[in-house]
């Protein structure tokens, strides 16, 4: 099925850490968080005060001569800039100094001291401008993985791709819109590692990529301020609407063990799943021991028992407490229009009821004049007529006390319950 509609993201205001942890963090959904304080950094950081503070010390960023980064076919470079020359050139829309062209699109995403083995901390890269950001408390400091700097130029949009850590990403200033995927829809966005192949999320090569409409697209704007809580393994697709600057800040919520330790990225799938992944491989190198009819037919066979397996049964996913609640409002709303409904029909069977008797009294009294007239008739002939109407009469019921519709019902149920109590005794005898 395609899932054609665009899902809001839902917006908390104001959320601590209690409300977090207790009403957004167990659903494991995205969400956008407002008005959680991240300190003077949202007024602060503009580019003159970020180039002023961050100073000098080199960066290595992303240079693309065009603003949607294309990781297949590698349309950026990786070039080193001063910090300070950096920020000033990604806020700007054309360039006196450039890479590649006037209009180039630059992209940080700020690494650790050592990029290969340590993970990025902004508050031992850039400490002058970490002071001014408050790392929102919503998880245990030991959890802590990094923090990074994502500071890109008007325009620039990010491909979509998952990490395997939570995360709370700030956007501290600039608009960013944020596409998001559920990771249960993995098998629609075409993986090439973490990453998806579909680059142009929003006139998407369906002849390319068909699978891809079946994708649910979450989406968000992010105001300057804003957090954005993005599970581990849900997709994400960013688009800066302005020049921005975000700190993103990734946290451990498995055991420690679960991560894989040479990995300072935090996109590194867990220890498990690579080997798992690993070992997938191996299978599939076995199979091609086979014939290809049958390594199809064995192939076939070992999707269906990883998806009995593996998958998360869909019908525990779905009970949700405003799943129960709906249907408790809709069961309550039913039963208010059964009892209405049945009151109109017992008043409409009423009234019907009332007519008819009187309906048949009218109908006697008028035979009955009508007979008694007829002068002209014969004495025998009044008589027999007369015997006749009664006959009709009797077999209307015309006399008897206008019963209500329910009464032939309520000693029915009267009786019922009779036999009950006789049932009952004879059982206790
Ligand atoms: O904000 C961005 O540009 C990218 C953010 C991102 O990929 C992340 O937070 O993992």
């Amino acid at each position: 099925m395609d899932c054609q509609e665009k899902l809001e993201v839902p917006v908390y205001t104001d959320v601590d850490r209690d409300t977090f942890l207790r009403d957004i963090y167990p659903l494991r959904r995205p969400a956008v968080l407002k008005r959680v304080p991240l300190g003077p950094c949202v007024r602060a950081w503009t580019v003159s005060y970020l180039a002023q503070k961050g100073g000098d010390r080199e960066v290595k960023v992303h240079v693309s001569p065009e603003p949607r980064m294309d990781f297949l076919h590698k349309n950026f470079v990786y070039r080193t800039l001063p910090f300070d020359k950096f920020v000033q050139r990604a806020a700007e829309a054309n360039h006196s100094d450039f890479f590649i062209s006037k209009d180039e699109s630059y992209y940080l995403r700020s690494l650790g001291e050592d990029a290969r083995k340590e993970p990025a901390d902004v508050r031992k890269q850039f400490p002058e401008l970490a002071e001014d950001f408050h790392i929102p408390q919503f998880f245990e400091p030991e959890q802590f993985f990094s923090s990074v700097f994502r500071i890109s130029s008007p325009g620039l949009q990010l491909w979509t791709h998952y990490d395997v850590m939570d995360n709370l990403l700030a956007q501290v200033t600039g608009r960013k819109r944020v596409v998001l995927y559920s990771p249960k829809d993995a098998l629609h966005l075409y993986l090439t590692g973490d990453k998806s192949e579909v680059l142009d999320i929003d006139t998407p090569d369906l002849q390319l990529y068909p699978e891809f409409a079946k994708a649910c697209r979450y989406e968000c704007v992010l105001e300057p301020g804003d957090l954005l809580f993005i599970p581990a393994l849900w997709f994400h697709n960013t688009l800066a609407l302005e020049f921005g600057v975000g700190v993103n800040v990734f946290w451990k919520h498995l055991p420690p063990d679960s991560y894989d330790k040479k990995d300072p990225y935090g996109n590194k799938d867990p220890v498990a799943a690579t080997r798992a992944l690993q070992s997938l491989e191996r299978t599939l190198g076995i199979l091609e021991e086979l014939p290809p009819d049958y390594q199809d037919f064995y192939a076939r066979r070992m999707v269906l028992r990883i998806q009995n397996r593996g998958y998360t049964k869909q019908h525990s996913q779905n009970v949700t407490l405003e799943g129960v609640i709906c249907v408790i409002l809709w069961a309550l709303l039913f039963v208010v229009a059964y009892w209405i409904i049945s009151l109109i029909m017992r008043f409409v069977a009423g009234v019907v009821w009332w007519c008819l008797w009187w309906l048949k009294i009218a109908f006697a009294i008028g035979v009955f004049q009508s007979i008694l007239s007829d002068t002209g008739a014969p004495v025998e002939t009044t008589a027999t007529r007369l015997v006749f109407l009664a006959l009709v009469c009797v077999l209307l019921g015309v006399g008897t006390t206008p019963a209500k519709p329910d009464a032939h019902l309520k000693d029915r149920i009267t009786m019922l319950e009779r036999r009950l109590t006789e049932i009952e005794k004879s059982k206790v005898d």
